[in-house]
């Protein structure tokens, strides 16, 4: 006895003092299972014995119902069957004891004998802590108790537990397998995640037509509570809490009575979408039996039909939303009608208090102030204090409306509803997954930092394929005061850690990392054939090789996985990886096909078919989705089409991008296309002229020798000038060869010079003039231009001014540059703007004086606050600052009418360029950049002089050389 009392007391000490370990995310990298006995742990599992499982009768059914998902998880991991004991009479060694404080027996009299504390957890929502506890009853040698402080506190607790014995939350949804372990081992400790930052954390099924629905369709005929059950349970396993259900063509509790009742079980608390208020779906709206969706012309309607969503709600855990948008998602009238949706509240209130038989504000509300609904608000409307005010992001990533940073509190708080998926313009969104968790996490952080933390939901379309940011979603929910811009690329490496192994993790990452941010880019709806320029800057076939880089990564480690891997694999991370790859080199090669047309290159028609192999491709692999991975488990799922959009709405069918084939004689003939223009010759009366050559960016450059007719013919190459270097002088051409140009510097004559290499071939000579830079560097500090203009990639900054504790975050691989630069804290709000305002400073050289425009990149954020403007500075060396307004076009996005054009643009190219002009004198300068407000993501700078010859293409010119910059930060 004694000893127990000297073992008790140790580990109790040994618990509280020193191993409280307190995680901060569900992906779990600090393990508190392990694979060997160590002193003071319990053994899940070892020498062949599985611990038991216990669980009070009188707990949660949605806790029992997860216990039993924990005893599968055992089984699945141990091969080993747990056994459930009925009660504590029974003598046993080793026990997972399981229940909520105040709603399990066990649990309670565990407290009372002083055996685990309640006092972490009383009151708290959603925590738990599992511990190990020495002889927690006479019959039990040793437990591991999970408590938590309430329901979902319970089923977390063992849902954590499942992930740390190695259960992926993707296990169903994207076959994770599973690794059997023989000893699994509790370290001693409170392991416990706290309680979530974010009050309520959930997804919205979306968009679910054809994918999802078809996969439901096949597998449970509707969307009933057999598909929901899987839904609820990987919220829960993700830590998430809330859902709004599948809404098209379906209606969430008339589908299936048995759905709200197992969401209550489980202990989702549901909701309805945005528009769709008192708990009702669209769907059961019927006009022919219940008449207008209008208050003014059918009050009695609405009023039935929400009492009605009231009364079936009971006392289910639900968020109520409230407000009223037109009949199926519309908006409700022309322009803002305050007063009639101020009635509309009223009466939605009086139903819900009269149906609940309590005061309204007892029952949790959600306004969403989601498109045109934001006038409202903006515009007045008083919304009743207790209702949550769900501010929306612009349906692309970019919030929308924050509350101002000195917001008087609200009872009900603010939320946010944020999209990974998208139906509507400038184009839909749904096919692959185009969201880079950066942005998620700089936008998400915004909204903590401005107290919206009451709700966070995300659009998620069918749920697969965007599996990644979901879990990031909610794992940042639950603390964003955990991930960030130092630690957030973990993410990446932990996420594929856990749900591929460590072996491969890093590279993994990288694919996830590199083709969500291409993907990002631009949205593979939004593409076509003239997106990325074929002359200029080698864009096309660097976005093209850029994606194949990541196929061939992607598939030698897929070749290096073992067997069980590969499905979840596919879907993971090749798929995306493949298709993606596929879709950019279909539109480049249609270009390319078509431009070759225009040429009569001989290589035209074959581009026509190769055009065809990757439009099938992409149909092969997507076949590959449906019917050989996972023995055909996920058909339909990527039955979204993604080839040949044209407006917003998405095509019936893909379409193949139109080819062009050409007769082709059979007599060779020459030509000539050279890089940065669009001419051949010799058919162009231009002069073929190359772009410049410079020395401090050592260019490469290149012409293409092509056939126009099918016999093969030979050319030379010569020039008088021995400092350019020609990749062959000579050869014979089928159909076409690249000639690469580049300059030997030692040689170059200093300065500027002219010269020309020729091509000849059967009876043509082509002239190529080239142009070498070849300027000393003596004297010269900074970015230095090249054609006349200087790109900075903005975390390149040749100094930094963080004056108090304001300080500059680099976020790496934020935006289409290498990163993005925030300014921190956001909580410090506007600053004014002075010369020791906290500022950037890069370092530039211009080669004349004249007027110069400085441009810069910043991720699409919107204007978000009520104050005037959005503010940032810029100046040059110590010129007084310029203040800007980034915001200085209208604010409002006018959803009644049309949505401005320069936002279309923003959110398809991702980017927002601001110019401001400059006159500047030759020489080196120092261009300053000032936080004035917060939330600005700047990502490029490019500063074109008045010799600017800027050319043409989506993702600009590669960032300019940058001489002496040692002092970077
Ligand atoms: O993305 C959104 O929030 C909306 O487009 C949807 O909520 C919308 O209701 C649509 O699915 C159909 O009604």
């Amino acid at each position: 006895m004694n000893n127990i009392i000297k073992k008790y007391s140790f580990y109790t000490l040994l618990t509280v003092l020193i191993l409280t370990v307190q995680r901060n995310y569900a992906i779990n990298p600090n393990k508190y299972v392990i694979n060997s006995i160590t002193t003071g742990s319990f053994p899940i599992v070892s020498k062949g014995k599985v611990a038991s499982i216990l669980v009070s009768d009188n707990d949660f059914a949605g806790v029992l119902r997860v216990a039993g998902h924990l005893e599968n998880d055992l089984y699945n991991v141990t091969n080993l069957h747990a056994k459930r004991l009925d009660n504590n009479n029974q003598e046993t060694e080793n026990v997972i004891i399981i229940g909520t404080l105040g709603h399990s027996a066990i649990i309670d009299q565990l407290v009372k004998d002083g055996k685990i504390n309640a006092a972490g957890l009383t009151g708290k929502w959603e925590k738990f802590s599992t511990q190990i506890v020495e002889n927690p009853t006479k019959n039990i040698k040793r437990a591991l108790v999970i408590t938590g402080s309430d329901k979902r506190g319970t089923i977390y607790g063992m849902y954590d537990l499942s992930n740390q014995i190695g259960i992926s939350p993707w296990y169903f949804w994207a076959d994770v397998p599973v690794k059997k372990q023989s000893e699994l081992h509790v370290l001693p400790g409170i392991h416990t995640l706290g309680e979530p930052k974010v009050k309520y954390r959930g997804i919205f099924i979306n968009d679910e037509a054809p994918a999802l629905t078809g996969w439901v369709r096949e597998n449970y005929g509707k969307f009933n509570a057999k598909f929901y059950d899987k839904v609820f349970e990987l919220i829960l396993r993700l830590k998430g809490n809330y859902l709004w259900p599948a809404m098209w063509n379906e209606k969430f509790y008339a589908d299936d009575p048995q759905n709200g009742i197992l969401a209550d079980e489980y202990g989702i608390v549901m909701g309805t979408s945005h528009h769709e208020p008192l708990a009702k779906a669209h769907g059961e709206w019927n006009k022919a039996v219940n008449g207008e969706w209008d208050f003014n012309k059918n009050p009695e309607g609405l009023k039935k039909f929400w009492t009605d969503g009231m009364q079936r709600m009971g006392t289910k855990e639900t968020l109520v939303t409230i407000g009223m948008r037109g009949d199926g998602d519309e908006p409700m009238t022309e322009g803002t009608a305050i007063e009639l949706l101020e009635k509309i509240v009223k009466t939605q209130r009086e139903i819900i208090s009269n149906v609940t038989q309590k005061p309204a504000d007892k029952t949790p509300q959600i306004w969403a102030l989601y498109k045109e609904v934001q006038e409202y608000y903006d515009k007045g409307m008083q919304v009743p204090d207790d209702v949550t005010l769900l501010l929306c992001d612009d349906n692309w990533g970019n919030l929308r409306k924050l509350p101002e940073l000195n917001a008087k509190p609200r009872q009900g708080g603010f939320g946010i509803y944020y999209h990974f998926d998208y139906v509507g313009g400038p184009r839909n969104y749904k096919w692959i997954n185009t969201n880079q968790i950066e942005r998620t996490w700089e936008q998400m952080h915004l909204a903590y930092e401005h107290g919206a933390n009451k709700v966070w939901i995300v659009n998620v379309g069918d749920i697969k394929p965007v599996e990644f940011p979901i879990e990031f979603f909610l794992d940042y929910a639950w603390n964003p005061e955990y991930w960030n811009a130092t630690n957030l690329q973990d993410y990446y490496i932990q996420w594929a850690s856990a749900n591929f192994g460590e072996q491969n993790a890093n590279d993994i990452a990288t694919i996830l990392k590199m083709y969500t941010k291409y993907n990002s880019n631009r949205k593979p709806e939004l593409l076509n054939a003239s997106t990325y320029s074929l002359v200029n800057y080698k864009e096309a076939e660097n976005v093209v090789a850029s994606y194949n880089e990541l196929v061939q990564k992607a598939q030698e480690i897929n070749a290096k996985l073992s067997p069980e891997y590969k499905d979840a694999f596919y879907q993971l991370v090749l798929y995306p990886v493949l298709a993606s790859a596929n879709l950019n080199e279909l539109y480049v090669t249609a270009a390319k096909n078509n431009w070759y047309a225009s040429q009569g290159r001989s290589a035209t028609n074959q581009y026509a078919e190769k055009v065809k192999t990757l439009f099938d491709k992409d149909a092969e692999l997507s076949n590959y989705y449906h019917k050989t991975m996972a023995n055909g488990k996920w058909n339909h799922m990527m039955s979204q089409t993604h080839i040949g959009y044209t407006n917003w709405q998405e095509p019936r069918t893909n379409i193949i991008p139109e080819t062009k084939t050409i007769t082709i004689p059979e007599k060779a003939e020459m030509g000539i296309a050279i890089e940065g223009s669009t001419q051949w010759w010799p058919y162009s009366s231009e002069v073929a002229v190359l772009p410049e050559f410079n020395a401090f960016s050592n260019s490469i450059s290149y012409v293409d020798i092509f056939n126009r007719g099918s016999k093969s013919f030979n050319y030379t190459i010569s020039t008088k000038s021995n400092w350019i270097k020609i990749s062959k002088t000579k050869g014979t051409i089928d159909q076409q060869e690249r000639i690469v140009v580049t300059i030997n510097w030692e040689k170059a004559p200093k300065g500027i010079q002219t010269s020309e290499i020729i091509i000849s071939g059967i009876g043509e000579k082509i002239p190529v003039k080239i142009t070498t830079n070849n300027r000393s560097k003596e004297g010269i500090k900074g970015f230095v231009a090249n054609d006349g203009y200087i790109v900075i990639n903005a975390e390149n900054f040749s100094d930094k001014s963080e004056l108090e504790d304001f300080k500059w975050e680099v976020v790496e691989n934020l935006g289409k540059s290498t990163a993005g630069v925030i300014s921190l804290p956001i909580q410090k709000g506007r600053v004014a703007l002075t010369e020791n305002s906290p500022k950037l400073s890069y370092k530039v050289n211009f080669q004349k004086a004249g007027k110069v425009k400085v441009k810069l990149y910043f991720s699409p954020t919107i204007n978000y606050s009520t104050r005037e403007g959005f503010y940032y500075g810029l100046s040059f060396d110590n010129e007084k600052p310029s203040q800007i307004n980034y915001a200085s076009e209208p604010n409002i996005f006018d959803y009644n009418g049309k949505v401005p054009k320069f936002w279309d643009k923003n959110v398809s190219d991702n980017i927002k360029v601001i110019t401001t002009e400059f006159d500047v004198q030759e020489g080196n300068h120092i261009l300053n950049y000032f936080r004035i407000d917060e939330g600005l993501v700047l990502q490029k700078i490019i500063i074109e002089t008045e010799e600017s010859n800027l050319k043409q293409s989506y993702l600009g010119p590669p960032q300019s050389l940058n001489i002496k910059n040692n002092s970077k930060y």
